[in-house]
């Protein structure tokens, strides 16, 4: 049997909200699954949605859903993804085999993105980008979140990449794949827990009519790369840069101890951190992804005024 039917399961909020030309905010599941700890997750997937309604925005968390890929999660699939520790971490590789087996998965920025983009959704939010890994000469652990936004024409707002991966070599590597770099009001390449990792960005953006200008842009020329836009948390929420150091050497100390590889790594470096920090990066996680969402709720809302 060949199968052409849809692959893809899209919310009627969403697609009442795609076919009216109206705002909608892609989120992804694997922050929540994966990057937070219960109980704290479930309220937090909650709100966000929450805050891109109040603002006007249709929100489409994603995620594979026995077998199904979701694009705008219910209640029921909002708490299964937040409460199963069953749920296992999908990126892009993962969605044939997932879809295949029936399996609940939670989707990484590459595989939200696919999804999202699928669905027609132009706009997503997360925290941090994944990246280049430190040691990745050795390792070759690079997230495929890289190669997929080189190839999927999603915006997606994030605060920069994660500090715990190889800044310098992450920045090349979104050059060499032609994923469109733009700095939120700032001229700094920011690191997720901190506000910048002294790293220039070439380009800054003042408000979201200019991120809609070069989604434009980009479509009129033909690419199909994503457009990173890179948006720092706030001094006064970010994590004290010397705290942030020293639970860094801690936790890469602690995964390399473990021999961890593979999907595991992200996971349980970002768990060490709230750990250590006695809930401290928590708070500047939580603040990140909700700082997000506000500038992906503005770009959102510019482009579909355009
Ligand atoms: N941002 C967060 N927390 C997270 C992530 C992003 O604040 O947990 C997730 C995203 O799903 C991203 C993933 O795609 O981390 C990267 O995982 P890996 O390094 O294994 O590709
Ligand atoms: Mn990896």
């Amino acid at each position: 049997m060949v199968r052409t039917g849809p692959v893809l399961s899209v919310s009627a909020e969403v697609e009442a909200a795609l076919a009216a030309g109206g705002p909608v905010v892609a989120l992804e599941s694997t922050l929540i699954a994966h990057g937070l700890p219960r109980p704290r997750n479930r309220g937090f997937a909650a709100e966000l949605e929450g805050m891109l309604r109040s603002r006007g925005v249709t929100p489409a968390t994603v995620a594979v859903i026995e077998g199904v890929p979701t694009v705008g999660l219910d209640e029921a699939g909002l708490a299964r993804i937040a409460d199963d520790p069953a749920v296992a971490k999908a990126s892009v590789r993962d969605l044939p085999a997932a879809v295949a087996l029936g399996r609940t998965c939670a989707t990484t920025v590459a595989a939200t993105s696919v999804l999202a983009a699928r669905a027609g959704i132009r706009v997503f939010a997360t925290g941090g980008l994944g990246g280049v890994h430190r040691g990745a000469a050795e390792t070759f652990d690079e997230s495929a979140d890289l190669p997929t936004l080189a190839t999927t024409p999603m915006t997606v707002v994030s605060a920069g990449v994660k500090s715990i991966l190889d800044v310098d070599a992450t920045l090349e590597r979104l050059e060499t794949l032609g994923v469109t770099l733009l700095g939120w009001r700032t001229a700094d390449f920011p690191g997720f827990y901190l506000p910048t990792t002294g790293r220039r960005l070439d380009w800054t953006v003042r408000d979201a009519r200019e991120v809609a200008d070069a989604m434009a842009t980009r479509d009129g020329l033909g690419l199909t790369s994503a457009i990173v836009v890179a948006n720092p948390v706030p001094a006064g929420q970010a994590l004290d840069p010397a705290v942030h150091d020293e639970v860094l050497r801690t936790a890469l100390r602690r995964a390399d101890e473990q021999g961890l590889r593979g999907k595991a790594v992200t996971p349980f470096l970002l768990a060490t951190f709230h750990t250590e920090t006695g809930g401290a990066s928590l708070e500047v996680n939580l603040a990140v992804v909700r700082n997000n969402a506000a500038v992906a709720a503005e770009i959102a809302t510019a482009w579909a005024a355009r």
